[in-house]
């Protein structure tokens, strides 16, 4: 039989998704049905991976899809499962990350009026009002499947959203009766689903922002999230070199500009001081950022000039969003700073000034360089903190490696001491929700199998990312990957939060804040029982290098997770 089922799995694989991120109940009989008999034809069917821990599976996807840019499935059980994606649904928003998310519902029928209709108690439980309300608000589409005659279409506009500016998760919900329905077989025309096409400045914007860029002392680019598409990267070196432009990014999702690269002027996360580059700039475009500076710690000159091209300049999902932006332009990055090179080609900027401001990035980029490098020794007891770590980990980055940041309060540390260069080496969530980490190490190497990933997380962050449920997934298919612990035995970020608003309060003089696991759980020793990772702690600066080399043998070599839960200052 040719089911809606059959049409949804055909229509995944017409859109190139690769993979299924599954964990299953008793809204799927259809599905697990349509999967089976398309394997025993021998059809092409996108792989399952079985996902124990349904956050573990967005995350996954999350990913996949960073490293690759392709959209791939996550299914989840009715409004149970839904609820169970947890925060990867904000993550996966925020992030804009292309996902299609698929849940079952409860049968509408109870006396056997359809195939599907309901046979188990748990389908009148889990009938709910608004199952799709539950993550509606963090979803570019969403929809219910009413009939399978049109399913293919239903799946092919979800992804359309999915993978047009700005990207982000879509979520389609099937009943059992539906997805149960006998259709007739059709093929789709997929080049008539392609994405909306990348949006380009107008042309008056163009000139408008080239004259403020060429007119001004110090001009200032700072980015987020332009690394999103490798290409962008070399579109903003190619317009920052052409006019000795200073590139700071404030908390970055990916290498958005080369970290040697003689005009980068570092990453800001939570830094509570004044950004000093910040301060002195006179014209400030920001491109493609949710954050540019927290204008309580760190702001723009009043007189600053500033510009602001994004796709999303309204940060339509942000109740609450201002950078007092003089010119606001919707544009695909890439794309503009293309357009803008273009008319520098033309008209030649001024050199003298050119060289001028070169110059004192330059300077600017060396005394930087220097500072970090003073960091990058143990501490005072011969204690490992981050900069030293980060250090190390940088020895082993190739040109193959993808790193995987959830650093929490290292964050900064990463983007100051691994120093990346190149486009796609590193990602974080994008979003706010702890434990993406473990799930994006799997999707990253998915996508790219002859990459060794590293996910660098903070001991908090670990556990959240469900470490069983990650280290059984990436045995059972095949998904190795290293992850380094910064073990600070709790949360430090909570901590600091409560510092900031009330230095002198009772917390300050506080012994216990509640934000502390000590003695904390055997973390590495979580991942070798659930996966058969190599477990190593780490607590001396001499034990460190043997247990990278060695953890790293275990993921090149023997195809083995690996877990080494580094010991760094208590928090
Ligand atoms: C799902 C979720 N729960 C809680 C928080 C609040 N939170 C932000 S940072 C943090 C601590 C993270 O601990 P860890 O990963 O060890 O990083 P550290 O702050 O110690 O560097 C917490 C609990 C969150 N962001 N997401
Ligand atoms: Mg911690």
């Amino acid at each position: 039989m040719y089911s809606a089922s059959t049409a949804f799995l055909e229509a995944l694989s017409e859109a190139g998704v690769s993979h299924i991120f599954a964990n299953w109940g008793s809204d799927h009989p259809a599905l697990i049905e349509a999967l089976a008999e398309a394997r025993a034809h021998g059809r092409d069917i996108p792989a399952v991976l079985t996902c124990p821990n349904e956050m573990v599976a967005l995350s996954a996807a999350h990913g996949f899809a960073q490293v690759s840019g392709r959209p791939q499935a996550v299914m989840v059980h009715v409004e149970c499962g839904t609820q169970a994606l947890a925060g990867a649904v904000h993550n996966a928003d925020k992030g804009r990350i292309p996902v299609l998310i698929f849940a079952g519902s409860s049968p509408y029928t109870q006396e056997g009026e359809l195939p599907g209709s309901r046979n188990e108690f748990i389908q009148w439980i889990q009938d709910v009002h608004d199952q799709r309300g539950i993550v509606r608000g963090y979803m570019r589409y969403d929809n219910e499947i009413r009939t399978g005659k049109n399913i293919k279409q239903l799946v092919h506009r979800a992804l359309q959203f999915a993978n047009s500016d700005p990207k982000g998760p879509v979520y389609l919900m099937g009943p059992r009766e539906v997805m149960e329905e006998e259709v007739t077989p059709a093929t789709s025309n997929m080049a008539a689903w392609a994405p909306v096409a990348p949006t380009a400045l107008p042309e008056a914007a163009v000139a408008r922002i080239a004259h403020a860029l060429n007119a001004a002392k110090r001009p200032l680019i700072i980015t987020s999230y332009l690394g999103r598409n490798p290409q962008a990267v070399g579109a903003l070196v190619a317009l920052a070199e052409r006019l000795g432009i200073g590139v700071l990014e404030s908390v970055p999702n990916y290498v958005n500009y080369p970290a040697s690269h003689p005009l980068y002027l570092g990453n800001q996360w939570n830094l509570p001081r004044q950004n000093p580059a910040l301060a002195d700039a006179d014209v400030v475009l920001v491109i493609d950022s949710d954050v540019p500076w927290i204008p309580t710690v760190s702001h723009p000159a009043v007189d600053a000039t500033i510009l602001h091209i994004d796709i999303d300049p309204l940060k339509q999902q942000m109740p609450l969003w201002h950078i007092g932006a003089q010119g606001s332009f919707r544009a695909d990055a890439a794309t503009a700073l293309a357009q803008l090179s273009a008319h520098f080609a033309k008209h030649a900027p001024d050199a003298a000034a050119v060289s001028e401001r070169s110059a004192h990035y330059g300077a600017q980029h060396a005394k930087r360089a220097e500072r970090l490098a003073t960091l990058e020794v143990p501490g005072a007891d011969d204690a490992i903190n981050g900069e030293y770590l980060t250090a190390c980990v940088r020895k082993h980055i190739d040109s193959d490696t993808i790193v995987i940041s959830e650093g929490i309060s290292h964050y900064h540390t990463i983007g100051d001491h691994l120093m990346l260069d190149r486009p796609g080496a590193l990602f974080t969530s994008g979003g706010g929700s702890l434990g993406y980490s473990g799930g994006a190490a799997i999707g990253a190497k998915l996508a790219r199998p002859d990459a060794t990933v590293i996910a660098m997380c903070g001991d908090g962050s670990y556990m959240f990312s469900v470490p069983s449920s990650v280290h059984w997934i990436a045995r059972a298919y095949g998904t190795p990957f290293l992850t380094i612990i910064f073990n600070n035995r709790g949360w430090k970020s909570p901590k600091l939060s409560a510092l900031a608003v009330h230095p002198d309060g009772y917390a300050s003089r506080a012994n216990n804040l509640d934000v502390s696991f000590d003695p904390p759980p055997d973390y590495a020793g979580i991942a070798a029982a659930a996966g058969g990772a190599l477990a190593i702690t780490v607590r001396r600066p001499e034990e460190l290098e043997p247990a990278l080399r060695a953890a790293l043998a275990a993921v090149k070599q023997e195809k083995r997770c690996a877990v080494v839960d580094v010991w760094v200052p208590h928090l």
